[in-house]
């Protein structure tokens, strides 16, 4: 069976019930959501085993996290540290058209992720390891521990996908750049955006190719995506939806492509399944709730609004 390694934070996820800012509002819907754990959820509902590992601390959200990662199915290795809380997203929003994004993160559990979490054997029997650009800009020991994971894959010949993930409230794009082409260089798969793109240097995707970089996705929100490979540029259209919230979008992209890419799918149909798994989660206001199984995606893919009955 197919398994996929991911490391990084999942945080309390907590947000506003209806539109308006966060100074006014009384009620906040709680759940959990992470970028890596994300992906973990999106290819477990596709079919593929995912393993998710990061610090939590010794609190109910800790125990919330794990539990909600265990119920859908992932492989949670949810190392409890007594010295810091989990961490906390808060996200609002202000407008219909708008969702902003509130970190409470600092210091927490899951920044603390440290070398020695990475358990012998986890990465070298894995299928396919899977890291985001968040994780090494939270602490130096978070960095090292990404780095770990990185090279212990490469010397296993395990496959490294790396979702750029740039998050501007985390680490100024000086700071995270490099960081981020250094990763970014030992990969197997690069998912960014266009800008994320651009952050890793000029011609990024050309240059992460001639480093040795097999595909690099171009995320482009609605408008779908595109993939360079050594062998050419293919491109795919994306959706036409009524988005309610785009966040998490980016995260389904990614499981869905990769669980193409694992099945040895044509390219473009990794890039249709990307762009339709993306589409689907921002149908719903979770980060991650809206993941669909094989059976939503073919129906949504059918193009199925039709009640089912
Ligand atoms: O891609 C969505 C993630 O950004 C979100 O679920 C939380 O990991 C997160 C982050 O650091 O923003």
């Amino acid at each position: 069976m197919t398994r996929v390694v991911t490391l990084g934070e999942t945080m309390a996820l907590a947000r506003t019930t209806e539109i308006g800012s966060l100074r006014h509002a009384s009620t906040l819907a709680l759940g959990i959501g992470g970028a890596e754990s994300n992906v973990a959820v999106g290819l477990q509902r596709l079919g593929i085993d995912a393993a998710w590992l990061g610090r939590v601390g010794d609190d109910p959200l800790g125990e919330r996290i794990a539990r909600e990662l265990r119920g859908e199915g992932l492989d949670v290795l949810a190392l409890v540290d007594a010295g810091a809380p989990t961490g906390l997203m808060i996200k609002e929003r202000p407008s219909a058209a708008s969702t902003a994004v509130h970190y409470y993160r600092r210091g927490s559990a899951g920044s603390r992720l440290a070398p020695d979490d990475l358990p012998a054997g986890w990465i070298e029997d894995a299928d396919l390891l899977h890291v985001t650009g968040i994780t090494p800009v939270l602490s130096d020991t978070a960095r090292s521990t990404v780095l770990a994971a990185v090279e212990r894959a490469r010397a296993a010949g395990i496959p490294v996908s790396f979702d750029i993930n740039y998050r501007s409230a985390l680490a100024v794009a000086g700071i995270a750049g490099p960081v981020l082409r250094e990763i970014a260089e030992r990969a197997t798969l690069v998912f960014g955006g266009v800008e994320e793109l651009d952050l890793l240097g000029p011609d990024a995707a050309a240059s992460l190719l001639a480093a040795g970089v097999a595909q690099v996705v171009v995320k482009r929100g609605p408008e779908g995506a595109a993939v360079f490979t050594p062998e050419g540029l293919t491109e795919a259209l994306g959706f036409v939806i009524e988005p309610l919230d785009t966040v998490g979008a980016g995260d389904a992209f990614v499981a869905g492509y990769l669980s193409a890419w694992l099945e040895d799918s044509p390219t473009e149909d990794a890039l249709v399944r990307g762009n339709a798994c993306g589409a689907m989660a921002c149908l719903v206001p979770g980060d991650w709730e809206a993941a669909p199984t094989r059976r939503d995606l073919e129906r949504f893919l059918a193009g199925g609004g039709d009640p089912v009955r």
